[in-house]
């Protein structure tokens, strides 16, 4: 199916609820930028209740969480539920990445749980992750309402 993210669509980019590191999500701000998206840049340590309230009001092409602090899969896990809780949001397109656990590679049993939670895709900053984001912003599935 086409991808249902347009540049000048709005991308909402935000921290795991525990992560307090920045510098991933400045460069993924820049990357979307770049490639002609607006961006709402959340920062760091996103509660569930303002991802859903922002989610809510800004109505954006795609939802970026990112981790890098270990807590990936446990934060991640709780965000995308709580999110799909919503009925409004469980079509929104949405995916997770950067440094998920502690173990390098990412566990393939956490990537396919993440997958069944309701993210659209996982990245586990493996080479050329990046790559495959950027071929994703051209060609996210649509989501089926749950
Ligand atoms: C700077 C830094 C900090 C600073 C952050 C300052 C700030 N304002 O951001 C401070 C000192 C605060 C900090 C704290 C901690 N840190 Co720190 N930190 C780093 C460090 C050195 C650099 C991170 C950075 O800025 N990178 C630059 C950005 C641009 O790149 P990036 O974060 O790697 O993100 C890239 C990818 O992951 C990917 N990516 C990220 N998100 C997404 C999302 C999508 C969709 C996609 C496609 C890609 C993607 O793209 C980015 C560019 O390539 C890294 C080690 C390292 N060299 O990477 C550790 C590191 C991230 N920290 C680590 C840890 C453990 C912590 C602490 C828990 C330490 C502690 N015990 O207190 C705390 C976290 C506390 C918390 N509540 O989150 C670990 C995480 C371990 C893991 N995941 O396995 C690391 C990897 C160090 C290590 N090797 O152990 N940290």
């Amino acid at each position: 199916m086409s991808t249902a993210v347009n540049r000048g669509e709005t991308v909402v980019v935000a921290g795991g609820t525990s992560d307090s590191h920045t510098w991933n999500l400045v460069f993924l701000q820049l990357l979307l930028e770049e490639m002609g998206f607006d961006v709402v840049n959340l920062g760091p340590c996103v509660p569930e209740d303002l991802l859903i309230a922002e989610s809510l009001v800004r109505r954006p092409a795609l939802l970026v969480l990112s981790s890098v602090n270990g807590h990936g899969y446990q934060d991640g896990m709780r965000m995308i539920t709580r999110l799909r809780e919503r009925a409004e949001l469980s079509a929104l397109p949405a995916v997770i990445g950067g440094k998920l656990g502690i173990s390098g590679a990412q566990d393939a049993a956490e990537r396919a749980n993440l997958l069944q939670a309701g993210y659209d895709a996982v990245f586990d900053d493996s080479a050329g992750d990046i790559d495959t984001f950027r071929q994703l912003l051209d060609s996210l599935p649509q989501r089926t309402p749950a």
